[in-house]
């Protein structure tokens, strides 16, 4: 009744804002997304016993109150695994954030898509990815994506039950083995406001959301078409006007959100500039000022290089495509009695102790 497993996060370049149903998580359109390799990742134990009063969940060794409204909803999950297993014991989760910096990075994809593959596999669930992805989905849509690894596609189907939305594998991680994605940090800061609440107001209120929708389904045929072909320049311009799409609906909603900021457009002229003879980096933004920006591999270090040099980019960091969750048999952060085992992540050396 134990497991323990790592996860990556996943950054889209065709994304997700938006849903038609907010309480089993169901997008408005599909969206599109790479799988990180281990640069960032998050480590989870989950224990289920008779004993257990109450579900008790630690997060980098801190105790997390389950008792708020939006954990206690990203946790409905751990409720579905239960009835799928026909268990009612309480479970104890332990997490760990191994990101080299705490920069603000999107760690609930990863956080959610480790949960999912270790409560359900100490429950003795033998799932396959696409069940493992719907019931990360529960917890955060982008999670479901994280559960498997290279390039995947989020399929937002139609049933009103979520039983045809699920993740898929586009190509493996060995299809485009130069992929690489380096992130330039603007702002550490948490962001004012969330994904979700966003989302649902720019659903809500915006009236180019509308022509986004229309433009989506088109979108992803032809950037799954260009990463199929390993067409970078097409992928790239792809990529980018789509960021700006998704940042140009939350400037419409209202009232405006607006995540980009001064240093985020600092790096959308580096980034032109550099790409005057052909485009070989593109950047994509999150619900954040942060930039990722996709290259290939023999350009990292002069991408790397040219986001340096922008005064407002404290941190730069290079990722490449991974393979997706993990089984761990050693290393667990709970006991087998479910008592946490003190863990921390050595940001220098990149490795977690005990
Ligand atoms: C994405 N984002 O596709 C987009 C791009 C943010 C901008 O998925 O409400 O944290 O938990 O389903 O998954 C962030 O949304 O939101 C997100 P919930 P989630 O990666």
């Amino acid at each position: 009744m134990r497991a323990t497993f790592e996860a990556t996060p996943n950054i889209a370049v065709v994304k997700y804002w938006g849903k038609r149903d907010e309480k089993l998580i169901l997008p408005t359109e599909g969206s599109l997304s790479f799988t990180m390799d281990e640069t960032l990742k998050t480590r989870t134990t989950v224990v289920y016993s008779k004993k257990f009063k109450a579900d008790s969940f630690w997060l980098n060794g801190q105790k997390i109150d389950l008792s708020d409204k939006e954990t206690a909803e990203r946790l409905q999950l751990l409720d579905v695994i239960r009835r799928k297993a026909g268990i009612q014991d309480k479970a104890h989760i332990a997490s760990l954030n191994c990101f080299p910096t705490a920069a603000g990075f999107a760690s609930s994809a990863a956080g959610l898509a480790a949960l999912s593959c270790a409560a359900s596999m100490a429950a003795g669930l033998k799932l396959n990815p696409r069940e493992t992805s719907m019931l990360a989905r529960l917890g955060s849509g982008s999670a479901c994506r994280s559960v498997l690894g290279g390039f995947v596609e989020w399929k937002k189907g139609v049933k009103a039950d979520g039983s045809d939305s699920f993740a898929e594998q586009v190509a493996p991680a060995t299809h485009w083995p130069e992929i690489r994605n380096v992130i330039a940090v603007v702002d550490a800061t948490k962001k004012k406001v969330s994904s979700r609440a966003g989302m649902k107001q720019t659903v809500a209120t915006s009236q180019l959301y509308k022509a986004r929708l229309a433009y989506l389904p088109g979108l992803i045929h032809d950037m799954k078409k260009a990463v199929l072909a390993k067409d970078f320049e097409t992928f790239g311009e792809l990529t980018m006007r789509e960021s700006s799409n998704m940042h140009a609906v939350m400037l419409d909603t209202w009232p405006p959100i607006l995540y980009l900021n001064d240093h985020s457009k600092d790096v959308m002229h580096a980034v032109n500039e550099f790409n005057a003879n052909g485009i070989q980096a593109a950047y994509t933004f999150d619900a954040g000022p942060n930039a990722h920006v996709y290259t290939t591999k023999n350009q990292a270090g002069a991408v790397q290089k040219m986001l340096e040099e922008i005064p407002g980019v404290t941190e730069t960091l290079v990722c490449g495509v991974g393979n997706g969750p993990k089984r761990l048999e050693t290393g667990h952060l709970l006991d087998e009695s479910g008592n946490v085992i003190p863990h921390a992540f050595n940001q220098s050396k990149g490795i977690v102790f005990t």
